[in-house]
């Protein structure tokens, strides 16, 4: 018979993680279907759950930026590699792959290795054309608008809707050249 005794910090901790991983997943569950029945047609759905990613972005850029310690980024592409391996640990505890550049360089796919919000989630037939997991979109958009770039992000797959993976699209649409307010002399 396995020793019974105190779990170790370690254990602990990771048991709180899981916990809070599973409440935040069922309540945004139940802040989709609450939209559901308000909003009634499914595009305003997708349109709300963006805006509230938005929301969160603008104010979450400022933990990530003091978290993560991270300096400026040269590129976008230096933008989207710090975006999947470093933003998607810190707030949703998985890693994502960055592919598909275009050839300027404003354009690429985020692949999601897992999708810690869709666990338990099974859409009805009448959820069709719903991106569940538009406030991740929304959440992308928002940080970087607040690091001076205007982007426009979808989802391209979507294993809810039918596709072999979660891919985010991120185009960067325009870069505003932050100045420095005071001249040197
Ligand atoms: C810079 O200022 O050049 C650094 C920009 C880094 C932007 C990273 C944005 C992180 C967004 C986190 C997304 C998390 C999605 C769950």
């Amino acid at each position: 018979m396995a020793p019974v005794g105190p779990r170790s910090g370690d254990a602990i901790f990771s048991s709180i993680d899981r916990v809070n991983a599973e409440l935040f997943t069922l309540t945004y569950g139940a802040i989709v279907r609450q939209l559901l029945t308000d909003l009634e047609e499914v595009e305003e759905v997708n349109k709300q759950l963006d805006q509230m990613g938005y929301n969160i972005g603008i104010r979450l850029i400022d933990e990530f930026l003091a978290k993560s310690g991270v300096s400026r980024c040269v590129d976008f592409r230096e933008t989207a590699e710090m975006i999947a391996k470093v933003g998607f640990k810190m707030f949703l505890g998985v890693t994502a792959s960055v592919s598909s550049w275009d050839a300027d360089g404003t354009c690429c796919s985020i692949i999601l290795e897992d999708n810690p919000l869709v666990d338990f989630v099974e859409l009805p037939d009448t959820c069709q054309g719903l991106y569940y997991c538009n406030v991740l979109s929304g959440v992308i958009r928002g940080a970087l608008e607040m690091v001076s770039m205007k982007t426009e992000v979808t989802w391209t797959r979507d294993v809810l809707r039918g596709d072999d993976a979660y891919e985010l699209q991120v185009k960067l649409l325009k870069q505003v050249a932050e100045e420095y307010p005071y001249k040197d002399d």
